[in-house]
């Protein structure tokens, strides 16, 4: 008898027409095989295998360099269980236009079928997921950031329980370009896209788009987090998860290496992208990495942004889009050193530091194994996951939001995260710099209505006997010559101890109108080029600027209609009142 899988590899293979099928075990051979077959068609370049051993470039279609929110929808029954956040089309219409185009899409072409499993082997949180896909490209780096191959097909067995991913890149073109996700039947279609967003399928179309449909159904919570462990001098450890919003620094700031000044201190990385949160038997919330590798912004990254990814993408790696010097290494702007005096830009054109274009695409990327870094945690594939003690909230604002503050209670929490908005990135086509709604950093990736969603948290915290405690933080304020006040990366070790020691109970806060602040006295700047008075913007209340924030917030909440938990009105309400009147905190804080 077939198995469901079997049955469906066939109905696809039956309907794209491919010329064979490849059944991905995840083997070396297998990965060494179908790179020689890209390197022999052009689509890899070898990079210097001395400096870069089993590393390989890809140039991607200058048109296919981002995620394309305007074509990814959110296919279910219900418009309204879609929400304003998505875009929707009705499921049958949905099949009927992408079938049109998947219909002999893969003829002349070769259907891989990659089993992966999303999660820790072992783990009963984990979950089996099986793209197809007639990109060699996709196969190969689907092996870095899952479990993919022989694990992942022993784990699923006879069952049907798996997220069912078909991906062709069909001609490449914007025009016929589709990611449709259909949550009722756990579903995924995507088709002119060969952009790690929207091919690789397990990344965001799975662990977060389906994934936060299903854990809404099940009780748990799937993020766009990052995870790590902050172990003291002491010996204690303590996790925290924080949602930024794409190309916003999680992976930076999941491997930070302390500084000198911070003596002692140690990160421990869990994840840098997507958390898997689960209430645990304790009431503790334990967050898993449902990935295996990390699939990072190049430009910026260097030995003093991240040390840590810098000694992980070195081998075994895929690049896209980056540059490539004469010696065959890789190249992107705010690398180490100076730029070389001439390259090979993104597109494959000379460039030389006097071109006006950039060499690597502000976009480009590395797909790296997580094993390799140095700081992953031992508990990184503990099957359990890791308990959570502080959920952050962080965007890219140049002004307003404080460099750090926590919120009352989980409710409050649940605001703080809900009303977050962030500078866009090039992490998605459209403008860079525009300030954005993004709820908990989730805008693009949450499978269902946004108001269900903040519902959703709200329940989740009800049933929380210890939920962890949820700050919101700003690394991104600037001066008013555009200069940023904190210094960022290893130094946010400091504010992040702020926040351990709120979390213990070990130090005290300022009650605020819009949460508790640091005391400026307890934030560590010694050594920081940072004055006084500058720590003091960092931490001040703008009462204007927050009333004008209140009403953006309403503005939010009315977008997303009467799924918006009564709830969340309220708090904008009290925050409203409080600012007003100067008052402190309630004093249940
Ligand atoms: C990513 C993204 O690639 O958020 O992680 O766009
Ligand atoms: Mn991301």
């Amino acid at each position: 008898m077939p198995t469901p899988l079997e049955l469906w590899v066939d109905e696809c293979a039956k309907f794209t027409k491919p010329d064979k099928v490849h059944w991905c075990d995840g083997s070396d051979a297998e990965n060494q095989q179908l790179t020689k077959e890209m390197l022999r068609a052009g689509t890899l370049y070898a990079l210097n295998q001395q400096a870069y051993p089993n590393c390989y470039l890809h140039r991607s279609d200058p048109t296919d360099v981002a995620r394309t929110e305007h074509l990814t929808f959110v296919c279910t029954k219900q418009k309204e269980d879609a929400g304003p956040n998505n875009n929707w089309m009705e499921p049958k219409d949905a099949k009927a236009k992408l079938g049109a185009l998947f219909n002999g899409a893969m003829r002349g072409r070769t259907m891989y079928v990659a089993p992966y499993i999303l999660g820790p082997v072992n783990s009963p949180y984990s979950k089996v997921g099986v793209e197809l896909t007639d990109s060699p490209y996709v196969a190969v780096n689907m092996r870095i950031m899952t479990r993919m191959g022989k694990a992942a097909l022993n784990r699923l067995g006879g069952s049907n329980d798996f997220v069912k991913g078909l991906h062709s890149l069909g001609d490449l073109s914007p025009e016929r370009r589709y990611i449709a996700h259909f949550p009722e039947e756990e579903l995924i279609w995507s088709i002119g896209s060969g952009y790690g967003g929207n091919a690789l399928l397990a990344k965001k179309c799975h662990a977060l788009r389906i994934a936060s449909w299903k854990a809404r159904k099940e009780g748990w919570l799937a993020e766009h987090m990052l995870v790590l462990g902050i172990e003291e001098p002491s010996g204690r450890t303590t996790y925290i998860a924080a949602a930024f919003p794409s190309a916003c620094g999680k992976t930076n700031l999941a491997m930070l290496i302390p500084p000198a000044s911070q003596k002692g201190y140690k990160v421990w990385t869990v994840g840098e992208d997507i958390a898997w949160m689960h209430i645990g038997d304790d009431g503790r919330l334990y967050a898993i990495n449902p990935e295996a590798g990390f699939f990072g912004v190049a430009p910026g990254t260097n030995s003093r942004t991240n040390p840590n990814v810098m000694a992980t993408l070195n081998r075994n790696s895929i690049f896209t889009n980056v540059a490539l010097t004469h010696n065959k290494t890789p190249y992107w702007e705010g690398m180490d050193g100076s730029p070389p005096h001439e390259a090979i830009d993104w597109q494959g054109k000379p460039w030389t530091p006097h071109s006006l274009t950039k060499a690597a695409h502000p976009n480009s990327r590395f797909t790296t194994p997580a094993r390799q870094c140095p700081t992953m945690s031992p508990e990184w594939e503990n099957p359990k996951g890791v308990p959570i003690s502080a959920i952050l909230f962080g965007g890219r604002r140049a002004n307003l939001i404080p460099l750090v503050y926590q919120a009352f209670n989980w409710q409050h929490g649940v605001f703080l995260g809900a009303t977050m908005a962030s500078e866009t990135t090039a992490a998605a086509t459209g403008a860079v710099g525009v300030v954005r709604n993004d709820p908990m950093a989730m805008l693009p990736f949450c499978g269902y209505h946004m108001g269900d969603y903040f519902a959703h948290w709200l329940n989740v915290g009800k049933k929380l006997k210890h939920p962890p405690e949820i700050f919101r933080v700003n690394w991104f304020r600037m001066d008013n010559q555009g200069k940023y006040l904190w210094p960022g990366f290893g130094e946010n070790l400091r504010v992040l101890r702020w926040v351990i020691g709120r979390v213990h109970g070990e130090v005290t806060a300022d009650q605020t109108a819009i949460g508790h602040l640091p005391k400026p006295s307890s934030l560590d700047i010694t050594g920081l080029d940072v004055s006084p008075d500058t720590l003091r913007e960092l931490l001040a209340v703008d009462k204007a600027g927050w009333l004008k924030a209140v009403e953006g917030q309403k503005a939010l909440f009315t977008g997303f209609g009467d799924r918006v938990p009564k709830a969340m009105w309220q708090e904008s309400l009290a925050l409203k009142a409080r600012l007003e009147a100067g008052a402190k905190a309630p004093s249940h804080a």
